[in-house]
């Protein structure tokens, strides 16, 4: 090669390096969404929010950013700090679908801070906070779980569901197959405890999935009762 072609070469990996570096440092997003029974009837305590016991349906855990290797980033801005200013208009509708279970009994800004500040923080390049909690909420708005699940003759009644028909049915419902995590109750009863959905970067497209959870589930999972 040529002076003129090692410097046209240079030039195009000089510019790579600051052009084309790809938008966002993640692959994808995992909506996870929690059945709130599950998580009282694990071991660890469960407390209701301020505002008291939450509706029967699926909450948000989080919107988290992953890498396709199954790995993902978290924490990744320090200087980036939950702001609740900003999302003052979305604080009612987050109370109703991202209830905070956790203990001592709290409002939820805990919740929201800690799923801001670990996950939101690794997707700032495409979105920011106001986005981050407000494309959770249309997105599990779009996914509308309880209503397919009992559309399907799959209730939150304690009764034992297979894993094939419960994801089938979330499939149906969605387009895309849906990763399902168990937890054990006491009794060692294998329950659905959470519903991890796929998105894509941009935070607002169900796609499927590049990995799946590994979920512990058996092949028959109980619907707790909330
Ligand atoms: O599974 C235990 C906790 O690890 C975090 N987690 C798990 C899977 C994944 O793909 N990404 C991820 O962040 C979650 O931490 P949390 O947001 O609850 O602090 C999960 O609860």
């Amino acid at each position: 090669m040529g002076a003129k072609g090692w410097f046209v070469l240079k030039l195009l990996m000089f510019q790579g390096l600051f052009v084309s570096r790809p938008q966002e440092d993640f692959d994808f997003f995992y909506l996870v969404l929690q059945w709130p029974g599950a998580y009282c009837d694990t071991t660890r305590a469960c407390c209701y929010p301020t505002s008291g016991k939450p509706a029967a349906d699926f909450g948000i855990h989080g919107l988290w950013p992953n890498y396709k290797g199954g790995s993902w980033p978290s924490n990744c801005d320090p200087d980036s700090q939950f702001d609740r200013s900003q999302i003052s208009d979305l604080v009612s509708s987050l109370k109703k679908n991202w209830p905070t279970l956790s203990c001592p009994s709290n409002e939820g800004f805990k919740f929201w801070e800690h799923e801001w500040e670990k996950h939101g923080t690794c997707s700032e390049s495409v979105m920011d906070q106001h986005e981050y909690f407000e494309n959770a909420l249309k997105l599990k708005g779009k996914a509308n779980l309880l209503q397919t699940l009992t559309n399907s003759g799959i209730n939150p009644d304690d009764g034992f569901y297979d894993l094939k028909e419960i994801t089938n049915a979330i499939e149906g419902g969605i387009g895309f197959t849906p990763g399902i995590e168990c937890n054990k109750d006491p009794e060692r009863n294998y329950q659905l405890h959470q519903i991890y959905i796929c998105v894509d970067t941009s935070g607002t497209e169900f796609i499927e999935c590049p990995v799946l959870p590994r979920g512990r589930c058996p092949s028959k999972l109980q619907f707790s009762k909330f």
